[in-house]
Parts: structure tokens; C-alpha cells; sequence
């Protein structure tokens, strides 16, 4: 080969190498992001994932295009009765993979613009602030599950 081109080929290796270090130092994971399907006429669903910060940080915010009004709730119980509302913001510990499922913390998505479709995908943008006060936005592409998927088990990786 060409030394000069080979040389170049080289540097442009080097340059994507460096593009995806730096999606890599993203501060925020967020994994198996899905949304309830909804019937015709549903104002309301729930936004569920994993979310792992490599600092210890919060998730402030969540907005989503498909909804008016995006609130992160925090179900308990309450003298035996499950009760569901919405926090300011959930901690998020370094390297710690805190779950947002049916039965605890959820994102819902009030106030929606039009039915969720199984196979569709939601946009989802949480809001993160890191112990400094530090801001970054995690954009995430949520599958939309059906109705009837099993609530709070999932047998996906069992098989
Ligand atoms: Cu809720």
C-alpha cells in the first residue's frame, strides 16, 4: 500500500476510535427502556428502564414528544394500600443500576398525544444532575410492549 495513504487510513481509524471513546464516557446508562402500550383513548402509561450513573447523581427530568406532562412517580405502600405519586427526583448512586419497574420508581407519561403502539418506539429524554450540579441529557429509545406483557418479570433473558 501507499505509505501516504496508508498513513491516512491510519489517522481516520484513530478518529473513530476517538468518536466512540466519547459516546463511551457518557455519564448515564440506561437499559432495557420500554412503554406500556395503551387502548384507543388512554390518557396515561408508564415508562420503565434501567438506569446506571457512573457518579453518584439524580434523575431530575423526563420529557417525552408523545406526552403533555412527564412525571417520575414512586409507588408505596400506604396502610396497605398501594399508593402511586410523583418525586422530584430519584437517586441515582454511582455504578449502582436502580430500576424503574411497576411495583417502585416509573416514569409516567400523562396527558399522551395519541395511542402507544406495540412495536413503536417512544423518544424519552431523562435529565441527569451529577453531584456538582452538572446537567447532561440521556436521549433513549423506548420499545413499546403490549398489555399483556407480565408485569415486573420478564423471561427474555431466560430463554
Ligand atoms: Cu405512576
Amino acid at each position: 500500500m501507499h505509505p501516504v495513504l496508508n498513513t491516512l487510513k491510519r489517522a481516520a481509524c484513530a478518529l473513530s476510535l476517538l468518536g466512540l471513546a466519547f459516546q463511551a464516557s457518557a455519564q448515564t446508562k440506561v437499559d432495557d427502556a420500554w412503554v406500556r402500550a395503551t387502548v384507543a383513548s388512554q390518557p396515561a402509561t408508564g415508562a420503565f428502564m434501567t438506569v446506571t450513573a457512573d457518579s453518584d447523581s439524580k434523575l431530575v427530568k423526563v420529557a417525552s414528544p408523545v406526552a403533555k406532562d412527564v412525571q417520575i412517580h414512586e409507588m408505596s405502600m400506604k396502610d396497605d394500600v398501594m399508593k402511586m405519586g410523583p418525586v422530584a427526583s430519584v437517586d441515582l448512586p454511582a455504578g449502582k443500576a436502580v430500576t424503574f419497574d411497576p411495583s417502585g420508581y416509573h416514569v409516567m407519561l400523562m396527558g399522551l398525544t395519541g395511542q402507544v403502539k406495540e412495536g413503536d418506539s417512544v423518544p424519552l429524554t431523562l435529565t441527569v444532575e451529577n453531584a456538582k450540579g452538572e446537567q447532561e441529557t440521556v436521549e433513549v429509545k423506548a420499545a413499546v410492549r403490549s398489555l399483556t406483557h407480565m408485569e415486573g418479570h420478564d423471561h427474555s433473558k431466560m430463554h
